[in-house]
């Protein structure tokens, strides 16, 4: 009887009764052949598919099991999703896919696929070999008493190796890597290739042999596959550091290898990322094919996907209704509509809750078919033949058309949301029993049996075998080694190689005045800007923009308003003209998406531009950058990376004009995620030189920069008097970018009178204002230093503390709000570093900043400046 809370032990209760209860097969099925006229599926694929739901069923059961004595640490299962094997074996391995996080059974197929591209994958099934059907599994006999339940009572993690039946499978290439202590003493399982003889096919299944046909078509690859898949799914659970993708960060579905991107707990926040990458794809493919037409010798990074790949998503009912997940539909809808390619299908797998809300009934298909651009496919996700045959169209209409698709999958969700979840609060029992009566693992197994493919107790032979092969991989992955220390945990966070970013910069400096000499000359109308006199901020970044384009030709720069204006400031003016719309375009006007797009081109090998049009309206799409783009390295292991350069019109001073939106000067939000590059340029000179950093340090080290530009010194010209032009600065040639490199992390400072009495330290806008007053002061005899820091993160340390130092008076001059602003982090960077001088602040009040002259009430001004260097030096 079940519990109103499903259970582990009445889930595998279930299963077994569920599966004793099949009759006995009426015929021999031929695993060789299609399931019946017209399946797209043979026998031996559906075997297949069972055994990695069955694989995905074990791990939920082992995962609950690590939890109860405290050494697992992820329960969230997929424990009636396990149709999504199907979607899995309808696409190619060699597909991008970012997963759902019940997505066990997807995992397990895929893995096998790319283990042997024979397996069911693609839509191109039923060409596959027949004879390799009759390779031959360990017998399920072996297993015969490993009854989870059992080994769940036996606790002990040295159990099942015990309890395990002589000649129990040890099917695991990895052994070699185990310490042999952990390893099972009988090995029964032959060597790739031989026929399982010794223990024999199956013993369990003697006496209906008229009836049932042997379990012989789990054929090896994919056997080995799957308990390698399931080593990764467990030691994901385990935090063990050798978890293949995120090395025991988190608990991910993701290898690198399997083209299986890492997606993070914020449900839907990876659709944005989908798009981005079906874009890249195609453009990918577009320029591939140019490139095969200019012939060998393109030196562009050569696309990491087949041209035709398509781009897989999945995701939950619930989180159709995210924003984040509304925007990637819309995007890809729009573009559908301009007729842009976008080979992207979605993939909502609908267990009709998200934790305890329900989906309004009918919601989800009402939504998803009403998306424009998106063609709507539906599927039964306890009908892993009928589910697989949709999802070969689905897959087949998307990577024929190069256009959005859905999968509606319904699905049911077994056990809870999560181990700890009661599911009994917000359910009724007859609720819970409905979905455990749909379990689509015995749904798949039915099927299997009225095939005549195998007998329930077979089945229930192999469920048991798979299940005591993943609770030994458990016991061996519960041993290893987890991250001990800080410096092993962000080893992968943020690489910096500043020699290589240097080198990097200087190259493209040589390529500029040599190679490519020419074409830059072309490309600025015979007039290079370090012939155009002294520019502004905005045309420095216009200038480094264009010279960025020419040397980097996986470069794209796109936003709000780029293209075809140049942006509102002017700041990308002439791009598109220069290099063309599809390297300089506007896309629609969202900030996800934007961010989406940077993200899914920096995983494709581009190197993505983006421009926010202001940083107000960062702050509605940040969790694509902090959540998304900066923890990929992290979750990765630096084995995928998303480099990129986003370009924020942000801070405040343009004299009341605007309000706060067009002000803000927050950047909280940004300092403190872990590895991101934030870049402020006061100066035309220093901007040009920091993005040449910010555009190396992306292609280098995959750095994620902020580039924020602050608005109001875009077309400023004069420091200290009107018309002296100080604001201006010429443009370097390229011959010098080497010599004026700016690495990151590293300040600038400008010494003023005796610069003997006092430090300021600021950025932005605060070293114009800094600077006028250290000039007035100067006239009193005060000398200041005025230390700009150009980079908010990492912060130049080393620079504020010897600069601090050398007069022993510190004033921080901060734009950014008291709370939480700049001024707090160097104020405690000089704190950790010992330094025991004077130290003011002067910084935004904490408020938003109001229109017209309001703004100054809330404002840094120049005279709060000199004041506070006042009172500094009257101590
Ligand atoms: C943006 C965000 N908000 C809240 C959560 C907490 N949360 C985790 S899963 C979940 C429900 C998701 O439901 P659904 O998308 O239907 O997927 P299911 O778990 O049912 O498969 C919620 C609210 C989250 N992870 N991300």
């Amino acid at each position: 009887m079940l519990s109103d809370v499903t259970t582990p032990q009445d889930l595998d209760d279930r299963f077994r009764e569920s599966l004793a209860a099949l009759a006995a097969p009426q015929h021999r099925g031929d695993p060789a052949q299609p399931l019946a006229d017209g399946a797209a599926l043979t026998g031996a694929q559906l075997l297949d598919l069972f055994d990695a739901q069955v694989t995905s069923r074990q791990l939920d059961l082992a995962g609950r099991w690590l939890r109860s004595f405290g050494e697992g640490y992820y329960t969230i299962g997929s424990a009636g999703h396990e149709g999504n094997a199907a979607v899995a074996a309808a696409l190619r391995p060699d597909d991008p896919a970012l997963l759902h996080y019940r997505s066990g059974a997807f995992y397990c197929v895929r893995a096998a696929q790319a283990a042997d591209p024979a397996t069911a994958s693609g839509g191109d099934v039923a060409g596959q070999d027949a004879a390799a059907g009759q390779e031959a599994v360990a017998g399920v006999e072996t297993s015969a008493g490993a009854d989870p339940g059992e080994r769940e009572v036996a606790g002990s993690i040295d159990g099942p190796a015990a309890t395990a039946p002589d000649g129990e499978a040890a099917a695991d290439p990895n052994l070699e890597d185990e310490p042999a202590a952990t390893v099972p003493s009988a090995d029964p399982e032959p060597p790739t290739g031989t026929a399982s003889t010794a223990s024999g096919p199956v013993a369990a299944g003697e006496d209906e042999v008229d009836t049932a046909v042997s379990m012989t078509s789990v054929r090896r690859p994919v056997a080995r596959a799957y308990t390698e898949a399931a080593r990764d799914v467990l030691r994901g659970m385990v935090a063990s550091s050798r978890e293949p993708i995120a090395g025991g960060r988190h608990k991910v579905f993701g290898r690198a290898d399997l083209a299986v991107v890492p997606t993070t707990s914020t449900i839907a926040s990876h659709l944005p990322r989908a798009v981005g990458m079906a874009l890249a794809v195609e453009r990918l493919r577009r320029l591939d094919a140019r490139r095969g037409a200019a012939g060998p010798g393109d030196p562009a990074t050569p696309a990491p996907w087949a041209s035709d790949a398509i781009v897989v998503c999945s995701f939950g009912d619930a989180s159709i209704n995210h924003a984040s997940a509304a925007a990637a539909f819309n995007t890809a809808g729009w573009y559908d509509h301009t007729g842009l390619r976008i080979p992207v299908l979605f993939v909502c797998e609908d267990n009709g809750l998200g934790i305890s809300v329900r989906s309004p009934q009918g919601w989800v298909a009402t939504a998803l078919r009403s998306k424009p651009g998106i063609r709507y496919f539906a599927a039964d996700g306890a009908d892993v033949v009928g589910a697989y045959a949709v999802a070969a169209e689905a897959a087949a209409w998307v990577r024929r058309h190069r256009r959005p698709a859905v999968l509606h999958l319904t699905t049911v969700r077994l056990m809870g949301h999560a181990g700890a979840d009661a599911e009994s609060a917000y359910r009724t029992p007859g609720e819970i029993a409905t979905d455990v009566a749909a379990d689509p693992v015995v749904a798949t197994a039915r099927r299997l049996v009225e095939a005549g493919l195998a007998s329930g107790a077979e089945l229930l032979g192999r469920y048991d075998e798979v299940g005591w092969q993943v609770r030994r991989i458990a016991e061996q992955v519960l041993d290893e080694p987890k991250l001990t220390s800080p410096a092993e945990v962000i080893a992968p966070l943020a690489p910096r190689r500043p020699l290589r970013v240097a080198r990097a910069v200087a190259d493209a400096g040589t390529r500029a005045a040599g190679p490519r000499a020419g074409a830059r000359a072309e490309v600025f109308g015979g007039k290079p800007p370090e012939l155009a006199g002294p520019l502004t901020l905005a045309q420095s970044i216009n200038a480094a923009l264009t010279d960025g384009l020419l040397d980097h030709p996986q470069m794209a720069v796109f936003g709000e308003d780029v293209a075809a204006k140049g942006g509102v400031y002017g700041v990308t003016k002439g791009l598109r003209d220069r290099f063309g719309a599809a390297r300089v375009f506007d896309t629609l006007l969202d900030e996800t998406s934007i961010l989406g797009l940077g993200l899914g081109a920096g995983l494709a090998g581009m190197l993505p531009v983006p421009e926010i049009q202001y940083l107000a309206y960062l702050h509605n799409a940040e969790d694509q950058l902090r959540g998304e783009a900066a923890t990929m390295g992290f979750f990765s292991q630096g084995a995928l990376r998303n480099p990129m350069v986003v370009r924020v019109a942000g801070l405040a001073y343009q004299e009341g004009f605007g309000g706060h939106f067009h002000n803000d000067n927050s950047v909280a939000v940004l300092r403190d995620v872990p590895g991101l590059v934030i870049a402020v340029p006061a100066r035309p000179d220093d901007a040009a030189a920091m993005l040449r950093t910010c555009l190396a340090s992306a292609a280098v080290d995959g750095s994620v920069c902020v580039f924020l530009e602050p608005i109001a010194l875009y077309h400023t010209r004069d420091l200290y008097a009107d018309g002296d032009g100080e604001w201006l600065a010429p443009y370097s040639e390229p011959g010098a970018w080497a010599g004026g490199h700016v690495p990151v992390g590293r300040a600038r400072v400008y010494g003023v009178g005796s610069a003997e009495d006092v430090t300021i330290i600021t950025f932005g806008n605060g070293v114009r204002m800094s600077l006028r007053a250290a000039s007035r002061m100067a006239d009193e005899g005060i000398g200041t230093r005025v230390v700009d820091l150009r980079w908010l993160a990492p912060l130049p340390v080393a620079d504020l503390i010897r600069e601090a130092t050398a007069t022993g008076r510190v004033l921080v001059v901060d734009e950014t709000r008291r709370s939480g602003g700049v001024g707090e982090g160097v104020i405690a960077a000089l704190v950790d570093a010992g330094y025991v001088g004077a130290a003011r602040r002067v910084a935004g009040v904490d408020s938003f900043v109001p229109l017209g002259p309001a703004a100054r009430q809330v404002l840094v001004s120049e005279e709060a400046i000199t004041q506070g260097a006042r009172t500094l030096l009257a101590r």
